[in-house]
């Protein structure tokens, strides 16, 4: 212990710090326990599945600690290429953290052999873990307490997790013991990045996470997931106070058009005020909105698309 302090400077005494990655099945609720985490949104959110498509870095600072999420897309059995880089983004994320957080929704009625399905897909994910886990089993606010033991008994059973908690990530219960359980497990060491930055992701990127949020939230079917949002420009005028920006809802398909526009623009208008309102609260600035819809035919399958998405 002393050597460890030893090697700090007064003005950079030991703190817990470490990277955290929050994994698991699409819709289990991983970026709402960040949001609440950091309290303060930075990943977006909604009830469809495979809604995060990135690894989204979230950074909570305290006195005694920096922890270093990592949100990433939900792990599910990928066959279309956009999903096997959701997926492997997300597998990637295992091999470089302190600690893992694998949540899984507890609401959903698992039939018997389903559990045993879902269990052996959660040991064979964890097998590859090095750092400790820690479970989560989110949405508790939807289950009886009954149930609920019967559950952590379940799981307990599958996999030596370092803690199991049980959680309702939406209304924050629970934050506290996950946040102490990963003071537990997390190195001492310096602060990696500087106390003020909640993420690493750029205003564009946040930008075009929050249009692709309200598609999501206001559109349904195929559609979310035919959805892509391209940043095309992004002017900043300090005079008069104003951002503008232009971006591109980029679809799959000629009839997807039609859907996201609305009669008479009336659905890409709600899509745009959704956004603009939540994006002028991203930069405390009044913003002006320009969107528009293009089609690229069957983007996600294409390769060079998806590396202009940063895939
Ligand atoms: N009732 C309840 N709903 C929750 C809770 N946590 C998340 N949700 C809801 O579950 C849905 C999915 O939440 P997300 O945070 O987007 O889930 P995710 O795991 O990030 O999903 P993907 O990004 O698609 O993998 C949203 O409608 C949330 O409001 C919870 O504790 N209780
Ligand atoms: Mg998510």
């Amino acid at each position: 212990m002393m050597d460890l302090v030893d090697n700090y400077s007064d003005t950079d005494k030991p703190i817990r710090s470490g990277m955290v990655a929050i994994v698991g099945p699409p819709n289990a609720g991983k970026s709402t326990l960040m949001n609440g985490l950091l309290e303060q949104k930075i990943s977006i959110v909604s009830p469809k599945p495979q809604t995060t498509r990135n690894r989204i870095l979230g950074i909570m600072n305290d006195e005694g600690y920096q922890i270093v999420l990592l949100d990433t897309p939900g792990l599910h059995k990928a066959r279309e290429p956009l999903n096997q880089e959701m997926v492997r983004i997300a597998l990637d994320s295992l091999h470089e953290v302190d600690a893992v957080i694998y949540m899984i929704d507890v609401s959903l009625p698992l039939p018997e052999k389903l559990k045993e399905e879902k269990g052996q897909e959660l040991a064979g994910y964890m097998e590859q873990v090095s750092c400790p886990v820690i479970l989560v089993l989110n949405k508790v606010d939807l289950l009886n307490k009954e149930k609920l033991l019967a559950m952590i008994q379940v799981y307990a059973d599958i996999f030596p997790f370092h803690a199991v908690i049980p959680m309702s990530a939406l209304k924050g219960d629970g934050n506290q013991r996950l946040i102490a359980e990963l003071l537990q497990v997390l190195p001492l060491g310096p602060r990696y990045y500087p106390e003020d930055i909640p993420t690493d992701a750029t205003e564009r990127f946040l930008v075009a996470e929050i249009i692709r949020e309200k598609v999501f939230l206001l559109t349904g079917e195929e559609i979310p997931y035919s959805t892509a949002v391209l940043i095309e420009s992004f002017k900043e005028d300090p005079a008069k106070g104003l951002i503008t920006i232009h971006a591109a809802i980029v679809l799959e398909r000629e009839s997807q058009k039609g859907i996201v526009i609305g009669k008479g623009g009336m659905k890409l208008k709600s899509i745009g005020t959704a956004a603009r309102k939540d994006i002028e609260k991203l930069l405390d600035q009044k913003v002006l909105l320009k969107l528009w819809v293009k089609v690229r035919k069957n983007w996600s399958r294409d390769e060079k698309f998806l590396k202009e998405l940063g895939f």
